[in-house]
């Protein structure tokens, strides 16, 4: 036995741990105590990758459908040589569009993953990626762009007198916001930091694990942060707490910001989003105030409807706040491995970053543009319409890389159609999920500690100079392919390119992990070769240092293009945000429904393992106890769930915690049966209740998958 140093990939948090390995199989996961940054945390679903590797149910080796529609084994090389015909045989009846990959949560934890899958689909001209993403929170990387964006970005967390966290909660989900708290150790940081004295505001429907630490909790009644925002930004301008010399030098249209915010007065927004008016000035003082410090927005307001108006109301708050790194300050992270960019005290003008293809089916354009995630993809919430709707340009043949479309997608009903009218549909994942029972071919993928890695998202995120590397620590335990192996499969066969920053990778023969770290991250900052001895250190002495501004800096901030202060025009004659699926019928769905993360699944991740299914077999609906008692239903008992696109079934549960009024419940749950006669078992799918057909963003294309307006009455169970 022998025990050795790696880090976790459930999730993107990328938390360090130490493993014994015998006889090739991991026995034991811990923390890693004297990791600097870490120092010793892990969650609850790292702890089992023990159980993950070993899973009686675990895929490792390839499944086909055979012709009487159940699965059968076959070699996973034999795999790719039917498919690799199958989509010679797509591209050339459709063209190259017709094939699209989408990445998804587990493809994203690879982290060569995202970057070989785009780079395959280009080596034979298709532009159809897609990527959870645009699921997600698309508006964080569409929208700065339309406002100009500060090279040296907003304050971080680490040195921050007051963070405002609209909607994400890290605490549970380890994720927060670029200059948000991260997942790194997240209860112990936000405790050093209360201590310091920093003042924290939260604005979240549940009196979230992170709202039990605000000064001030903004309890806002979901959908309605564009109006709350669109009140703070008032206060501020009214009692002219910003920074009005920033202003001045880095900024156009601050008037017509004021001129747009006029009508949500204080009484007005405090009514509209239910919270106490006394509470939003005190929260508006507390971070005007506050020296350093930025707002930030997680998935809760991304979901909800006008998602893009909310990211451009909370980045207007940091910029007329000045709340941007100067000239001299250090960054957080150091960006090791992506190639080094300017860091200047200054705005990068507006532009639009939606350059990417047109949809066909909505007229919404896919993006792209510089940056480590915009390579340039399309928008997921339109991709089941692009399967479906007929003509130039279909979509044919989809590759899902890590994800699950059946119960993640937007639109359950519309989703299983489109995923059944393909010509071909392959799924990577180690789980015999929704989504792989209607594949033609399911390809089983090796799991995170068998592949080397990079910690390449939080690269961007983490609050320290740090990086991270490991080697695969444990041999892979079937007949299994790394994503980027399918990949680099497919297009030997086709005779493509993988055209990657360091290179072509279809011309390196027999190439392993290493190899293609080594072309993925070509020109980083700090080499490969380099991350492989720096794992596991801060690197104070290589910290970014924010440099001074061109003296002929001409570029500004636009704080009031028109098509934001239209929408919040638009906004304030709704009324509310539950027009925006229930037009004129807002009055028969008094419920609002929310998204939220438990701590022991990942999306829909890890019931499957008995260390987690313990903490839950159902994804419940959290409602206050008054609430239940109001509609006469027992914690425990059924509810149907009516939104006035579709119902699921659900097991309440009382939650003091969450808002009245509002339904708190996870996403990609139970499965594509459409009845959820085993909800007790598997729970249901929340995106039945979505439709991308009314209420998208008009820049994103997000449909509306929280603050959704719902009816909840009890269900008879049938015995
Ligand atoms: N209504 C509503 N809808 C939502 C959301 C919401 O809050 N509400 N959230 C949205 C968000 S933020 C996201 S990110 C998406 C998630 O959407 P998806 O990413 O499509 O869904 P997941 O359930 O995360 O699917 C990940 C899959 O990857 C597999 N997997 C795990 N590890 C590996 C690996 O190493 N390799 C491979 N190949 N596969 C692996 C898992 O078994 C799992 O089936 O859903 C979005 N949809
Ligand atoms: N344990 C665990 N960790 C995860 C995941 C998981 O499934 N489980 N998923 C991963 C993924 S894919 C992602 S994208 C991240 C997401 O990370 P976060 O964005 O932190 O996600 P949540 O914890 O759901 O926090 C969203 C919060 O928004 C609130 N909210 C909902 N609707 C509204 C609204 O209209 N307005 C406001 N102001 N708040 C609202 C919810 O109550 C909830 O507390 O987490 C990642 N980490
Ligand atoms: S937070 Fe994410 S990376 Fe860390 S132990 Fe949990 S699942 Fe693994
Ligand atoms: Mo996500």
């Amino acid at each position: 036995m022998h025990t050795t140093q790696t880090f976790c990939r459930i999730c993107h948090a990328a938390c360090p741990i130490e493993v014994d390995v015998d006889a090739g199989r991991i026995t034991n996961v811990r923390g890693v105590p004297a990791d600097p940054l870490f120092e010793g945390y892990t969650c609850i679903k790292g702890r089992q990758l023990t159980d993950q590797l070993r899973h009686p149910a675990r895929l490792l080796g390839a499944q086909r459908r055979a012709p009487g529609g159940h699965f059968e084994q076959i070699g996973s090389a034999a795999a790719l040589d039917e498919i690799a015909d199958r989509l010679r045989a797509t591209i050339e009846r459709h063209g190259p569009a017709s094939v699209a990959v989408y990445v998804g949560t587990g493809g994203y934890q690879s982290s060569c993953s995202v970057a070989v899958s785009r780079a395959w689909l280009k080596g034979f001209g298709s532009r159809s990626f897609y990527t959870s993403l645009t699921i997600d929170q698309p508006a964080k990387a569409m929208v700065p762009p339309l406002m100009g964006m500060w090279e040296a970005g907003f304050h971080g967390y680490r040195d921050a007198d007051v963070l405002m966290a609209v909607g994400y909660n890290p605490l549970v989900s380890s994720f927060g916001p670029a200059h948000g708290l991260q997942g790194t150790n997240p209860f112990v940081e936000l405790r050093r930091a209360k201590q310091r004295g920093m003042a924290l505001v939260v604005v979240d429907p549940r009196c979230t694990e992170l709202a039990t630490f605000a000064d001030v909790h903004l309890q806002v009644r979901p959908g309605e942060d564009p109006a709350l925002l669109a009140g703070m930004l008032r206060i501020v301008l009214e009692e002219g707490w910003f920074d009005a010399a920033f202003c001045e030098r880095w900024s156009d249209g601050l008037d017509e910001l004021a001129a747009a915010v006029e009508p949500f007065d204080l009484g007005s927004v405090a009514e509209r989003c239910d919270v106490p008016a006394a509470d939003v000035v005190a929260a508006t003082r507390l971070f005007a105030e506050a020296r350093r410090g930025a707002a930030g927005t997680g998935t809760g307001p991304s979901m909800a409807p006008h998602s893009s108006l909310t990211e451009y109301l909370v980045t207007a708050l940091n910029i007329v706040c000045g709340r941007v790194n100067r000239a001299g300050d250090r960054l957080g992270a150091g960006w090791f491995l992506y190639p080094e960019a300017p860091r200047k005290a200054q705005v990068i003008a507006p532009r639009d970053p939606s350059r990417g293809r047109q949809h066909r089916v909505v007229d919404l354009r896919g993006f792209g543009g510089p940056g480590p995630l915009a390579g340039g993809e399309m928008l997921t919430s339109a991709l089941a319409e692009e399967i479906l709707a007929p003509g130039d340009g279909q979509v044919r043949a989809v590759v899902v890389n890590g994800g699950n479309p059946a119960v993640a997608w937007p639109d359950q009903a519309l989703t299983m159609r489109a995923l059944r009218d393909l010509e071909l549909l392959v799924v990577i994942d180690h789980r015999m999920t929704p989504t792989a029972a209607v594949a033609d071919y399911v390809l089983a993928p090796k799991l995170s500690l068998e592949r080397a890695d990079v910690p390449h998202l939080m690269d961007m995120w983490f609050p320290a100079p740090y990086t991270n590397y490991t080697e695969a620590v444990v041999p892979p335990a079937g007949d299994v392919l790394a994503e980027w192996e399918v990949f680099a499969g497919l297009a030997r066969r086709m005779e493509t390119p993988i055209q990657l920053p360091g290179g072509d990778l279809s011309a390196v023969d027999d190439p392993d992990d290493d190899h293609v770290l080594e072309l993925v991250y070509a020109g980083s900052r700090m080499p490969i070769d380099e991350v492989r001895h720096a794992r596991g250190v801060i690197h104070e002495d290589r910290a970014l240092v924010v440099q001074p501004a061109d003296p002929d800096c001409q570029a500004r901030f636009a704080l009031a293009p028109a098509m934001f202060t239209a929408e919040l025009d638009a906004v304030r004659e709704e009324g509310t945000s539950a027009q925006v699926l229930a037009p004129g019928r807002a009055g028969e769905y008094p419920f609002r429904l929310v998204s939220r993360r438990l701590k022991h699944v990942l999306n829909s991740l890890g019931t499957e393992l008995p260390g987690l299914r313990a903490k839950g077999t159902t994804n419940h609906a959290y409602m206050h106890p008054a609430d239940l008692e109001e509609i006469g239903v027992v914690p425990g008992e059924l509810v149907d769930i009516v939104s006035p696109h579709g119902s699921i079934a659900a097991v309440a549960a009382a939650a003091p915690d969450v808002k009245r009024g509002v339904v708190s419940m996870a996403h990609s749950w139970g499965d594509a049966s459409m009845d959820d006669a085993k909800v007790r078992d598997i729970g249901a799918p929340t995106n039945r209740l979505v439709t991308t057909a009314v209420g998208r963003d008009p820049i994103t294309g997000m449909a509306v998958q929280s603050a959704i307006p719902v009816a909840v009455t009890k269900r008879e169970e049938r015995s």
